[in-house]
């Protein structure tokens, strides 16, 4: 099978499990487990901030972080198809009362300008504009990703009108890689900051949340209020910072894989791709030309041995990850390819 759902699919190899089973580890509640904190220091020095939170999944991270920047009655300005608008349940609503304005971003990238657009007035009738999330790689815009210069204009604008910046790059070393530019640059532009392990860094659980060390102190609360606090949870870290050593380089494979992938299924007939659009490790297509809709494509398709997830009515997603090889790229090409000439 080959599964391109997602990059969160990724299994653990053996030597990420050997680094798991021999990890020190304590009690993280009390701030003792050494391998949650090694982590947490590593990631915030390579992002270039003060302080790191280890949590459970990207998405606590962004709750986590949207709580600790906003008070009830808040205004979040957000891409329409962002991950934490589209994705998490409308979970900054119900923790935080925040209230999202959402806006249409280009391939899901918001300019200064429009963000500038949206900015309220002083006005006792209006929510207060608090708070810009960002998402990069952003997921639903293809893959699509911030040039430095753009989230610098972004954060100008932002600290001009006093309004924090959250960056959701829970494909943040994608995005750096397709920039052709550093973690660091791009963390530099934003307030908080979270990446994820579990999506192409392939390990099995965790984000951190990386921010000044006043931001993260009162994060901590946070975490625990939501659950997120957990014990001897070096075992995860550990696994996170396998993925920091060995993992990272080797996205260059996926962007890649992803570019052929993308140029193989521009040549077959009934599908409707830009293989210059495709910049990191996510694939779109359009299926609206065969005669099935999304779910019905991906359906018929797995008993042929290729996974993909619908990701509107005519169109699939594909990601590449490091549980899937060149090989199997042309593999998948084949077998759809095959698949639509039967159709
Ligand atoms: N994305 C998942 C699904 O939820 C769609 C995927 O398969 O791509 N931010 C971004 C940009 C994400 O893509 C995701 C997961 C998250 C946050 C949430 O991470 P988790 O799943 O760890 O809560």
């Amino acid at each position: 099978m080959i599964d391109l759902r997602s990059d969160t699919v990724t299994k653990p190899t053996e030597a990420m499990r050997k680094a798991m089973a021999t990890a020190e580890v304590g009690d993280d509640v009390l701030g003792e487990d050494p391998t949650v904190n090694q982590l947490q220091d590593r990631i915030a020095s390579i992002l270039g901030k003060e302080a790191g939170l280890f949590v459970p999944s990207g998405t606590m991270a962004n709750q986590v972080a949207i709580k600790t920047h906003i008070q009830p009655g808040d205004e979040i300005i957000i891409d329409q198809n962002a991950h934490i608008f589209y994705y998490e349940c409308g979970a900054a609503a119900v923790i935080s009362g925040g209230q999202f304005h959402c806006l249409r971003g280009e391939k899901g990238i918001l300019s200064a300008e429009i963000i500038d657009s949206a900015i309220r007035p002083e006005d006792i009738h209006q929510p207060p504009t608090r708070l810009i999330c960002l998402e990069n790689s952003h997921n639903r815009g293809g893959g699509s990703i911030y040039t430095l210069e753009k989230l610098a204009g972004i954060a100008q604008l932002a600290a001009k009108n006093d309004i924090r910046v959250h960056l959701d790059g829970a494909r943040l070393f994608n995005a750096a890689l397709a920039a052709k530019t550093t973690v660091k640059e791009l963390a530099r532009q934003t307030d908080s900051v979270c990446v994820a392990f579990s999506k192409g860094l392939g390990a099995p659980a965790g984000s951190v949340i990386c921010g000044s060390a006043e931001f993260i102190e009162k994060a901590i609360r946070f975490r625990k209020m939501l659950g997120g606090g957990m014990r001897q949870v070096g075992i995860l870290a550990a696994a996170c910072l396998y993925a920091l050593d060995n993992n990272v380089e080797r996205l260059e494979v996926d962007h890649q894989n992803a570019k052929k992938l993308a140029h193989g299924l521009s040549e077959i007939d009934g599908i409707k791709i830009d293989p210059a659009q495709v910049v990191t490790n996510i694939v779109l297509f359009d299926v609206g030309s065969t005669p099935m809709d999304a779910d019905t494509f991906a359906e018929r398709l797995a008993p042929a041995g290729v996974l993909l997830i619908p990701f509107g009515p005519t169109t699939l997603r594909a990601v590449t990850h490091l549980d899937v090889t060149t090989a199997e790229i042309d593999k998948a090409l084949e077998i759809i390819n095959q698949f639509l000439k039967k159709v």
